[in-house]
């Protein structure tokens, strides 16, 4: 059984990919919902289905868990179930930015715990919904000992089986860098300027702090170890998704405009807090987490 903790938009993309008897949501901590887990599931050839997904019983033991909560709540919500949670059984970690990783790692590092990073484009329009917005691919790798290579290739596999695209990552933390660099340069943007990601292009407040935002995470990439980037060459990447990607509501826009949680302390919060820990200096990331922070209800 593979157990889904958090049925977002992205838990319930893989829950509806995933075989159907295969799969089962987890409950939140005290409740213990008597109807299965039911929504309409808008597929990427347009059609239309119901998915219904059972509830995770006490007495069932996934052989998986995929964590797809928000970055903000991974270890609570992770916390609540590792009492109860074999300490062999891999645990993959979906969330976006990073930090919350790095988190769950330290917690538990003797536990098979995996990132993985993905570009599917999933999206809740109403709470009934879930609608499979962009075909992408999904990279998964290890964030502790534990998760050897042979438990890499089950999961890869046993992801795999949803008919999503899914590879092994040995450097899974490269993939959730390059990751957060476009994530740091759109999402804040977006949603201050509150447009779809193509319209930050030509606004003054992109125009005036792409560079240093760039410099600031080309430092920050360099001290981290990771391979040298010109920032000429991240703003690049992040205006060429922007372009890709013109017309999509960022999930930090849509957090805001849902008056949910933005995931900022896990994008350019992270970077400030990694600039404070190595002594560099991050005022761009600073003025757009602050302000990011002063929209949303965190
Ligand atoms: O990953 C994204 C997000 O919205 O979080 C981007 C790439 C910005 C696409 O919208």
């Amino acid at each position: 059984m593979i157990a889904i903790l958090g049925a977002g938009a992205m838990g319930r993309l893989w829950a509806a990919s995933l075989p159907a008897d295969e799969t089962a949501v987890i409950a939140r901590p005290g409740q213990s919902p008597d109807t299965p887990l039911s929504y309409t599931f808008l597929a990427l050839d347009g059609s239309e289905r119901t998915v219904t997904v059972p509830w995770l019983a006490p007495s069932q033991v996934p052989e998986l868990v995929l964590v797809t909560t928000k970055a903000g709540d991974t270890l609570t919500a992770l916390e609540a179930i590792t009492d109860t949670l074999p300490p062999t059984v891999p645990i993959v970690l979906f969330q976006n930015g990073l930090g919350s990783q790095q988190q769950v790692a330290e917690r538990w590092p003797e536990r098979p715990v995996l990132a993985a990073s993905t570009t599917e484009g999933a999206n809740r329009p109403s709470p009934g919904r879930v609608v499979h917005a962009g075909a992408g691919a999904t990279w998964l790798g290890p964030m502790t000992e534990s998760a050897n290579a042979i438990i890499l290739a089950e999961c890869a596999a046993t992801l795999a089986s949803s008919g999503l695209t899914v590879h092994p990552e040995s450097d899974i933390l490269g993939r959730l860098w390059q990751k957060l660099v476009i994530n740091a340069g759109i999402n804040p943007f977006t949603a201050l300027l509150d447009c779809p990601n193509g319209d930050i292009l030509h606004a003054e407040l992109f125009q005036n702090h792409i560079d240093g935002l760039c410099q600031e995470i080309a430092n920050l990439m360099e001290a981290e170890g990771q391979p040298k980037q010109a920032p000429s060459a991240l703003r690049e990447r992040i205006e060429t998704i922007a372009r890709n990607t013109a017309r999509n509501t960022s999930s930090m826009r849509s957090d805001i405009q849902n008056g949910r949680a933005t995931e900022i302390d896990y994008i350019n919060g992270f970077l400030v807090r990694l600039g404070q820990s190595k002594g560099i200096a991050t005022p761009v990331n600073q003025m757009l987490a602050e302000r990011v922070q002063q929209l949303s209800p965190n």
